[in-house]
């Protein structure tokens, strides 16, 4: 009897032991294994409006954990003041002006080039999985898409194994979600298509039925209903596949988790766009009235809730330590984007720009500006605030010496390799900086020099006056170090330097 129990106790103990040491080598390779990357991309989210970077009004206790355990950069910059632009981008690491890149509308082809070098693919050529989960808005297909069939050209065909969006914006017709080329829940009986010309569909419009409105938009946000909110552009069909707003922070982040538990045993790259913070914000009713400052703050307290989430799955899964975290935005805050959910009127005391001028669309700081936070627990060398002069476009460069990828001639050419800075709060970044909006400026030192701005703004922007925007006819110079806050223009007292900077920019733009 005795003997048996001994027998079967040892037998329990192997077990144990076994298991124990196949669960050891297993943590043991996740460690070993190449680190993975998630890009957390919020949407016109601002330098002040989360805790850690000065908000009071309300609390982002999840991205301020982030910013606890990783690196606090205090002069990080998204490559333009609006959308398109900054993702482009990111995403090829060539300044947006290279190719035209503009905001799009729903319909627009994709404006990546396919056959070129991208970030997805460069970590595809490391052994990485990729994924995309969120707002897209680079354009999809070769520009006749027929939204019934496959989707293609799209993040697919740019190295993304796993792909599930918003295919454009919010508040931009269609609103469906795109799982890699699929339309989620499409039906052949009720087929959708989409216009940003004219009239389609049966579903009703803001500018005929403001009754069935959750929140009144200006006229440009005012065409086809869905969920109660109006859109830019019109859709009909596709009744099954409609979006709820209020769903947004589930299903996106429920996407995400199921790609980082089907990719946590290899090395994966997750770029995580969110729609949040941008227009129509239409909370979950868990953030609902939450934050005090309305529907915008409440679309903060959401957007903190889904990056937490997302976090504890990577803790979850052992992966957290081995993964570097990227935490920003894609340019600069807006309170009034087209619908009226009183941003400006419940802000309060709140300053979404933390003191810095304009915002987004702008030429000035606030315009690309942006909070950005770097965690990385097995490779981070000093945690801490950073003053490092960084632009998302350098993420390509510094990304792909992170994961030992060597660039062809040529790739990612506008992009700077500053991976010492992402990885110690000691370390210094750019000396010169191109920041893109309606014109260009040039960080160079103490000194942020904004060009003459000589084209046109689209119709819609004209009302916020070009002052605002840091559009003038006229060079305009700044000493960063005595007036951060760019109130004094000392471009007449300094023309050399007005000179010299202007001709960088030219070299910069004579640039292939
Ligand atoms: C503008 C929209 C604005 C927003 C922006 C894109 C109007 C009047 N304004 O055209 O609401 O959608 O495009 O924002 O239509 S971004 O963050 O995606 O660049
Ligand atoms: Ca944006």
């Amino acid at each position: 009897m005795i003997k048996t129990n001994n027998l079967l106790i040892s037998g329990l103990i192997t077990t144990l032991l076994t298991a124990c040491s196949v669960e050891e080598s297993h943590q043991e390779k996740l460690t070993k294994q190449k680190p993975n990357v998630v890009i957390f991309y919020v949407d016109d989210l601002g330098y002040g409006d989360i805790s850690s970077y000065g908000m009071k009004a309300t609390q982002t206790p999840n991205v301020d954990a982030l910013a606890q355990e990783g690196i606090r950069f205090t002069d990080a910059h998204s490559s333009a003041a609006t959308c398109t632009p900054s993702r482009y981008s990111l995403l090829t690491g060539q300044y947006a002006f290279r190719n035209n890149a503009a905001i799009l509308p729903g319909d627009a082809p994709l404006i990546i080039d396919h056959t070129k070098p991208t970030l997805p693919k460069m970590f595809k050529r490391a052994g990485y999985k990729t994924a995309v989960v969120g707002k897209w808005h680079l354009g999809l297909g070769d520009g006749f898409v027929d939204w019934n069939k496959a989707v293609k050209p799209g993040p697919l065909e740019l190295g993304f194994d796993y792909s599930f969006l918003m295919p454009a914006t919010g508040d931009r017709v269609p609103t469906v979600y795109l799982e890699n080329r699929h339309v989620v829940n499409s039906n052949a009986n009720d087929p959708i298509t989409i216009s940003y010309k004219e009239r389609i569909g049966q579903r009703p419009v803001g500018t005929e039925s403001p009754e069935l409105l959750k929140q009144k938009a200006d006229l440009q946000h005012s065409a086809t209903i869905v969920n109660g909110i109006s859109r830019i552009g019109w859709m009909a069909g596709g009744n099954k596949a409609e979006w709820k707003d209020e769903d947004f922070p589930f299903v996106f982040t429920d996407k995400a988790i199921d790609f980082i538990q089907s990719a946590k045993d290899e090395p994966f790259m997750l770029f995580f766009p969110f729609h949040d913070i941008h227009v129509p914000r239409v909370p979950h009713k868990m953030f609902a009235g939450k934050s005090g400052m309305g529907p915008r703050g409440d679309a903060i307290l959401q957007m903190d809730w889904m990056t937490g989430r997302i976090v504890n799955e990577l803790k979850k899964q052992g992966v957290y330590d081995n993964t570097l975290i990227i935490f920003s935005s894609d340019n600069g805050p807006v309170m009034d984007d087209g619908y009226a959910d009183f941003a400006e009127e419940m802000r309060g005391e709140h300053d979404p720009a933390g003191g810095y001028r304009g915002g987004k669309y702008s030429a000035y700081e606030a315009g690309t500006r942006v909070p950005m936070i770097v965690t990385y627990p097995n490779g981070l060398k000093n945690k801490g605030d950073s003053t490092a002069l960084i632009s998302h476009i350098d993420l390509y460069k510094s990304l792909a010496e992170f994961t030992g990828v060597e660039l062809a001639q040529g790739e990612a050419v506008d992009s700077e390799n500053v991976l010492p800075a992402l990885l110690d709060a000691k370390e210094s970044g750019r000396n010169e900086m191109l920041e893109e909006s309606f014109t260009l400026s040039l960080r160079s030192g103490n000194w942020k020099y904004i060009a003459p701005f000589t084209g046109t703004t689209p119709d819609w922007l004209a009302n916020k006056t070009a002052i605002e925007n840091g559009l003038q006819t006229s060079p305009q110079l700044f000493d960063l170090t005595k007036d951060w806050q760019e109130q004094v223009n000392v471009a007449e007292q300094h023309p050399d330097m007005v000179e010299k900077l202007q001709h960088r920019i030219d070299t910069i733009k004579a640039m292939k």
